[in-house]
């Protein structure tokens, strides 16, 4: 279905810059599968990070189902607002979610034959929001794999004042705390295993078409946003395209199985009408 709001016109120069290709070098390749994640600069156009900065405010602002007050919510809550699987509401946000470029760079990456979608997620901090608490994204994903990524896609220059995602560096191989929603327990209890076993976090800006690519157990999380200004992301989450469901262990997979990958049974692959194939050689 089609939004109405779905006036702005993409340009040729815009459409161009989403169907590219990106080189990932063996370097950038090391670098992910060590650590991660990753940061890119030069992913997308001022120009097209321009325009879909308008294009998916319009969508966040028509389909936020967030009422309370700030002050008056939990620590997630406060974290942001977070509207998902805007590709389906506007044609404009599908081309971006399709975008052959990010997921070729998943694909890649992850050393895989290609991605599906899991799910679109922007990701607002209002003006004041808060912190987000450290967490690994798996722990909500029933899916045996993982070759899982997320890329992260700023819509305006990023200074450590917005709240920029930061990273632990090797945390996709810790064990601990994968069974951790995100809450203030998983920032307290990660933040402790980050300063005992990792030291040092990677917490730096994004400049204007920088993105970032994390795996799915990767510790991530983000400083408030001290300013008077919204941090407008948009995040599209991918997974090998030959993945399968494994059999839910927490209410969190249940429900993810239930929205995300409708009618998919245990142990087959997730190929549901909302999982195309965005990416494969
Ligand atoms: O944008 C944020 O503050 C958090 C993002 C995040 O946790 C994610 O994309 O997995």
């Amino acid at each position: 279905m089609s939004s109405t709001l779905d006036s702005p016109i993409l340009t040729a120069a815009i459409e161009k810059d989403l169907a590219g290709s990106f080189t990932i070098t063996d370097e950038h390749r090391d670098f992910y599968r060590e650590n991660g994640f990753i940061k890119l600069k030069q992913v997308l156009s001022p120009e097209t990070i321009q325009f879909y900065g308008d294009v998916i405010t319009d969508q966040v602002i028509a389909h936020n189902a967030q009422q309370v007050p700030l002050e008056e919510r939990d620590t997630y809550g406060k974290a942001f607002l977070q509207v998902m699987n805007l590709w389906r509401h506007s044609e404009l946000v599908k081309q971006f979610v399709y975008s052959k470029k990010l997921a070729q760079i998943a694909t890649d990456l992850m050393g895989c034959t290609g991605v599906r979608l899991y799910h679109d997620q922007a990701l607002y901090k209002e003006p004041g929001g808060g912190h987000t608490p450290w967490h690994a994204d798996q722990f909500y994903w029933p899916i045996d794999s993982n070759n899982t990524v997320t890329v992260w896609v700023p819509l305006q220059e990023t200074p450590l004042e917005l709240g920029p995602l930061a990273f632990a560096p090797k945390s996709h191989l810790v064990k601990r705390h994968r069974d951790l929603a995100i809450s203030d327990e998983s920032e307290r209890l990660i933040e402790m295993t980050v300063k005992e076993t990792i030291q040092q976090l990677v917490e730096t800006a994004f400049d204007i078409g920088e993105v970032s690519y994390h795996a799915g157990w990767t510790f991530h999380r983000a400083g408030a946003n001290t300013t008077q200004r919204p941090r407008r992301v948009m995040t599209v989450i991918y997974f090998d395209q030959n993945a399968t469901l494994h059999a839910p262990q927490r209410k969190e997979h249940e429900n993810d199985w239930n929205t995300w990958m409708p009618g998919v049974e245990i142990g087959k692959l997730i190929d549901s009408p909302i999982n195309p194939v965005l990416y494969s050689h």
